[in-house]
């Protein structure tokens, strides 16, 4: 498939990651009009389209440049060894690749795998690592539900990704060890773009910035009396100085501003205590600083 003028964006087809990366893209302004059983969808607004395709051909496909960004996993980028640039970590689909053991081994640490069968669909980070370690191990290559394998006597530990680890528990296993963490990340091909493509790829990441900062912050709103504005002031950790309005009572005032929403909960009290009513506090849509 050859590339055209049209900036080409490569995305999970139907996975974990799906959803959450046509949300982003949304979020962004991108407008598109249906995705399902499609491969390739033009936007309706942007000078741009994306190629649905399974995770793991995101990172070559943009390498070779027949795409010009991914939204993938940096656990496949890495597995696969895609030589592109990492514009932007996303925040979402974390993860980790972990090496378990059943609980039934007495298996205490990876250190003790030498000489042992380990089942992956990483074959190329779990390597890396049992190189890194020293050990020499046998790595056996699977492509799904790699924690029935030591069930099976396929293999004696595996390497696999864990979220909630509700399914290493369900299957005996125990983690060992942490050989990566792992989010979505936006990439980009390492081939030189033509000039509108690398501007509409800018424009994006400027957008993005603002959507992860937005989702991170809240826009705050409350009520004092006026002579309590300046300890409010000192206790809110403000992006910005706070907007301050009049009410109709004449000894009081309205404050609004925007925090971040981990410090909202830590002050919320010590508003209280400074003589803040009516606390409101609201999501933001995008936010540029
Ligand atoms: O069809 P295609 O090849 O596109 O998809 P896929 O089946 O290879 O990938 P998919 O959709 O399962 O995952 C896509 C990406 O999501 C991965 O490459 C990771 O970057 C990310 N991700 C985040 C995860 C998980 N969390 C995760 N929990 N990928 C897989 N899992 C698996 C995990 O291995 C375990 O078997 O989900 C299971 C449940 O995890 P627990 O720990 O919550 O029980
Ligand atoms: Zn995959």
């Amino acid at each position: 498939m050859e590339n055209t003028d049209t900036l080409r964006i490569a995305i999970q087809k139907s996975g974990r990651l799906t959803d959450k990366t046509i949300q982003l893209l949304e979020n962004i302004g991108l407008k598109f009009d249906g995705y399902k059983n499609r491969l390739l969808v033009k936007s309706l607004n942007f000078d741009v389209e994306l190629l649905l395709i399974r995770d793991d051909d995101i990172p070559e496909y943009v390498q070779d440049g027949i795409c010009d960004l991914g939204v993938v996993g940096a656990n496949v980028t890495l597995e696969t060894a895609a030589r592109v640039e990492v514009l932007r970590d996303l925040d979402f689909g974390h993860c980790r690749l972990s090496i378990a053991a059943p609980v039934s081994s007495n298996t205490g640490s990876a250190h003790e795998l030498n000489g042992k069968r380990i089942a992956t669909s990483y074959p190329v980070l779990t390597k890396k690592y049992f190189d890194e370690i020293g050990l020499d191990v046998s790595i056996i290559k699977i492509s799904g539900a790699v924690e029935i394998t030591p069930r099976l006597d396929v293999a004696d530990a595996i390497c696999d990704l864990v979220s909630t680890g509700s399914t290493l528990k369900t299957n005996g296993l125990k983690e060992l060890e942490t050989i990566l963490r792992s989010q979505s990340q936006l990439i980009r091909t390492n081939k030189p773009l033509p000039k509108h493509k690398q501007e509409l790829i800018n424009k994006f990441l400027v957008r993005i910035e603002g959507q992860q900062l937005a989702e991170k912050s809240r826009y705050i709103m409350m009520n004092a009396p006026k002579n309590a504005l300046d300890k409010i002031t000192e206790i809110i950790p403000s992006l910005n100085s706070p907007t301050v309005l009049p009410l109709a009572n004449p000894e009081m005032i309205a404050i609004h501003t925007v925090i971040p929403i981990a410090e909202f909960w830590e002050v919320m009290e010590e508003l209280k205590d400074a003589g803040a009513t009516g606390i409101v506090m609201l999501p933001i849509q995008n936010m540029i600083n």
